[in-house]
């Protein structure tokens, strides 16, 4: 065995030890210490102060009970978390998640993924998340309120706009964000700016709604564009029809993709004229809206509705998962390939499983892992902290251009990380392009 399998096998051996059953964590650990180590292993001084190891553990953890009453008046209880997982280079900054499947691994993961992610973005920010198993699907208004005031209650006292800056994820757009930091204000009795995504009335950004869909699509575009070639004209297949997906949607279509497919937990829809224009404002409405299921697109439109399924058997030529974790397996990965997919543009959060992963580098496709091509949300973050630092606003077409020039920049760095001849593993070049930052921070500060 090479010497840094070697390394790799035991350095995750100490991970799984410290983080029993804890799957997603140690997935994306993985996933980041496979390019890391060989790359330590040239660079000794970040392995001499054991820089990888520390940043398996986040910073700290803060869990606690959510207690709301819903409409009925019954007593509920979900239990809350917090995950700062590395302030090195900015204050916490990372989403906050509803949803019933939230454990503590999966928010472990994503507040490291996080961290990697927001380094990439050259602006400075740290790595959280947060969250909790409570399902938003099928409440009233009143109870999401109820829940979110309950949440904040014990979570301010964590969180500010120099130390943790939550923003929306899974279950938790623009209605939650709302009712989050109305509750931080009431009770700190401080109008900062601790949350992003909020109301354009109380200090949001324009453009922060679209910025993870556009992003991803952005980043598609610059893959293509280095090896010659353009979304335009291109079939692509996306899945979900929440936040991220609908901008992907949205921008893929303006750049003159066309987007077959789009899905929620329910099924899929396939529209072989392409969801676009007055379609795809039919599924903004009912997703955002009317908090309706993705069949009423079928029904609306009288296109085929494929209960149950995921959207990777669609023959297509870009994939850009956007829905959640560990939503292409292998299998899936080997369908894509053998139907024609040339690069796949992850808008969700680790959407590939680690073996498809691997399928999609041997067989050379075009992948861009979340934390490259998902950032442009957090990037449009960190400029909404700006804009609430300087106590001003930029228009929608600045926003745009530098969020543009973001995507412009992670990509850069990823070829410049991640060419391997005329080839890019936009994997390597993620991880290592997003650790060196932390990484030297790290190093600098000493022992800690
Ligand atoms: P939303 O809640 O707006 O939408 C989520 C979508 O994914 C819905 O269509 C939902 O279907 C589907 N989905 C969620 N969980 C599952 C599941 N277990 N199985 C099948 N489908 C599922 O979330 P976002 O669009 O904000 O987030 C989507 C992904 O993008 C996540 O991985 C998130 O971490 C990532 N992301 C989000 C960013 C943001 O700015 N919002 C930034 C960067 C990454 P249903 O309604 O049926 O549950
Ligand atoms: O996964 C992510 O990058 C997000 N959910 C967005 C985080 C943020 O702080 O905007």
């Amino acid at each position: 065995m090479a010497k840094t399998d070697q390394e790799l096998q035991q350095f995750m051996e100490r991970v799984r030890q410290r983080n029993p059953g804890e799957e997603e964590f140690q997935q994306a650990v993985h996933e980041v210490a496979a390019t890391i180590i060989p790359y330590i292993d040239q660079h000794p001084g970040y392995k001499e102060v054991n820089v990888l190891e520390r940043l398996t553990e986040p910073d700290r953890i803060i869990i606690f009970r959510v207690a709301w009453e819903d409409d009925k008046g019954t007593v509920h209880v979900n239990r809350g978390y917090r995950v700062q997982h590395s302030n090195a280079i900015g204050p916490y900054k990372g989403g906050i998640r509803f949803h019933p499947s939230v454990t503590l691994s999966v928010l472990k993961f994503l507040a490291f993924e996080q961290t990697f992610k927001n380094s990439l973005t050259g602006l400075p920010m740290g790595g959280g998340k947060g969250g909790s198993d409570f399902d938003p699907k099928g409440k009233s208004d009143r109870e999401v309120m109820h829940f979110c005031q309950s949440f904040m209650t014990e979570l301010y006292r964590y969180i500010g706009h120099f130390t943790d800056v939550p923003a929306g994820d899974i279950g938790v757009g623009a209605r939650e964000i709302s009712y989050l930091f109305g509750q931080y204000k009431r009770i700190s009795n401080l109008f900062t700016g601790v949350l992003t995504g909020k109301g354009l009335a109380f200090g949001g950004s324009l453009i922060r709604t679209e910025a993870t869909g556009y992003g991803a699509a952005y980043f598609m575009q610059d893959m293509l564009r280095h090896v010659g070639e353009d979304i335009d004209g291109k079939t692509a297949i996306v899945s979900g029809s929440g936040n991220v997906a609908q901008y992907t949607i949205e921008k893929v279509s303006q750049l003159g993709g066309k987007v077959l497919t789009a899905s929620d937990s329910s099924g899929f829809v396939y529209d072989k004229d392409g969801i676009h224009g007055d379609r795809l404002e039919f599924l903004k409405e009912l997703k955002n809206v009317k908090r309706g299921r993705i069949k009423a697109y079928a029904d609306e439109f009288g296109v085929e509705f494929y209960a149950g399924k995921r959207p990777w058997g669609v023959p297509a030529e870009l994939a850009f998962p956007a829905a959640t974790q560990n939503e292409i397996t292998a299998e899936d990965a080997k369908t894509l390939i053998k139907n024609g997919c040339r690069a796949v543009s992850e808008g969700a959060n680790m959407p590939t499983e680690q073996d498809g992963i691997d399928l999609f580098l041997d067989a050379k496709i075009m992948f861009a892992p979340s934390k490259a091509a998902n950032a442009g949300g957090v990037a449009v973050s960190g400029l909404e902290m700006t804009q609430n630092s300087m106590r001003l606003s930029w228009s929608r077409d600045e926003l745009d251009q530098r969020l543009r020039k973001i995507m412009a920049d992670i990509h850069e760095k990823c070829v410049h990380y991640g060419s391997e001849g005329a080839w890019c593993n936009y994997l390597k070049g993620a991880n290592i392009g997003g650790f060196i930052k932390v990484a030297d921070a790290i190093k600098s500060y000493g022992v800690m």
